[in-house]
């Protein structure tokens, strides 16, 4: 027999939700999402100058996800992602100056230039990770410390799509489920694991609400572009594995606006699916909401994002008057075993 299900979006009602968040939390949420949004705008068209080296994976499209779960959990929550880590990174707490530095590989940068785009971290973020789904043990790991210290904080795993088929996600919600870790899993779905359409690469759909099924524990489905529905969800989901010590599973469902990465021209999506993408583009919703309440007018939403852009462009000239690592400092604050150097 079939077993067909469909998705159940969790709902939170906008103007119940404006008001529940507040003016001045809202209104800071936006301006998270537009210096996202500018730092990796501008970000990219340093990379095309040359200035930028290495991989580089853009947040754009996605940025109500992450910026909603960092204003309802708590900063001392434990936070890990992959690859596509500018935006988390800003959200906790790293300043633009050292994300772009770090982009130019200069001493200034968040890791004074070693690890560039996919590995800016902060302390309590454990690092963007470059091996899909290699981040779910370590998140999995943090939430059983949290849960052998007693401390009431939960451990945040934000994955891909495409990491939803990896033996480590699986052996992860495995022992969370068992050992009643408090961890929160969100598959960030964009629609696409590098080129390849999400429904070519997966067997379940929904994502969340199946594997719940399968592991005992509770899943969601939330509308990623939705800033309200994101938040309410993280906040109802922090309190609930805090008091239940019960991992849960949330399937928000988003589109990136980019390629997979820089160098990816996206030819596999039509200008037209990516068109009806960008009418949800997360930024505008969230404008509108708080333009329709009264409390944003578009000359003030043009203000702060002018504001939020300087800042950004401070970061580049900062980021351009720093110097790059002297080369005798090469095999230092890099892990590796002595004897790699010494044979
Ligand atoms: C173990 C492993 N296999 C393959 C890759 C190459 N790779 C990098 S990103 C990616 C797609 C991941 O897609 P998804 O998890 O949906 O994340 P998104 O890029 O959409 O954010 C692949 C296959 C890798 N980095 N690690
Ligand atoms: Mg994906």
């Amino acid at each position: 027999m079939s077993q067909e299900l469909s998705y159940h979006f969790f709902k939170a009602d906008a103007f119940v939700a404006l008001d529940a968040i507040g003016k001045n939390k809202v209104i800071e949420a936006l301006k998270k999402m537009l210096l996202i949004r500018h730092f990796e705008t501008r970000a990219e068209s340093a990379y095309q100058m040359g200035k930028v080296g290495g991989f580089f994976h853009a947040y754009i499209g996605q940025e109500a996800i992450q910026t909603a779960a960092t204003m309802a959990l708590d900063a001392n929550d434990w936070y890990t992602t992959t690859y596509r880590c500018h935006a988390l990174a800003l959200l906790l707490g790293v300043t633009p100056d050292a994300a772009m530095a770090e982009l130019y590989g200069k001493k200034t940068g968040n890791a004074m230039g070693r690890g560039g785009s996919m590995h800016l971290f902060s302390d309590h973020l454990l690092g963007g990770f470059g091996i899909v789904g290699g981040h779910i043990p370590i998140a999995t790991g943090a939430a059983f410390s949290m849960k052998y210290q007693d401390k009431k904080q939960v451990s945040i795993c934000f994955l891909g799509d495409g990491a939803v088929p990896q033996g480590a996600f699986h052996e992860s919600l495995n022992l969370a489920a068992l050992w009643n870790l408090p961890v929160i899993y969100v598959v960030e779905n964009n629609q696409w694991g590098m080129g390849t359409k999400v429904n070519r690469a997966l067997s379940m759909n929904p994502i969340a609400e199946r594997l719940a099924i399968s592991y005992g524990i509770e899943g969601y489905t939330v509308d990623g572009m939705n800033f309200f529905d994101c938040y309410a969800l993280f906040e109802k989901l922090r309190k609930q594995v805090i008091d239940t010590n019960r991992p849960v599973i949330i399937e928000a469902i988003t589109e990136r606006f980019k390629g997979h990465s820089i160098s990816d021209p996206a030819h596999y999506r039509t200008k037209e699916e990516l068109e009806c993408a960008m009418k949800r583009d997360p930024i505008p919703f969230l404008f509108h909401a708080v333009q329709e309440r009264g409390w944003l007018t578009q000359a003030e939403f043009d203000e702060i994002s002018n504001s939020e852009k300087e800042v950004v462009l401070k970061s580049m000239q900062f980021a351009e008057a720093s110097e790059l690592p002297d080369i005798i400092t090469l095999e230092e604050d890099v892990f590796a075993p002595d004897s790699i150097w010494r044979n």
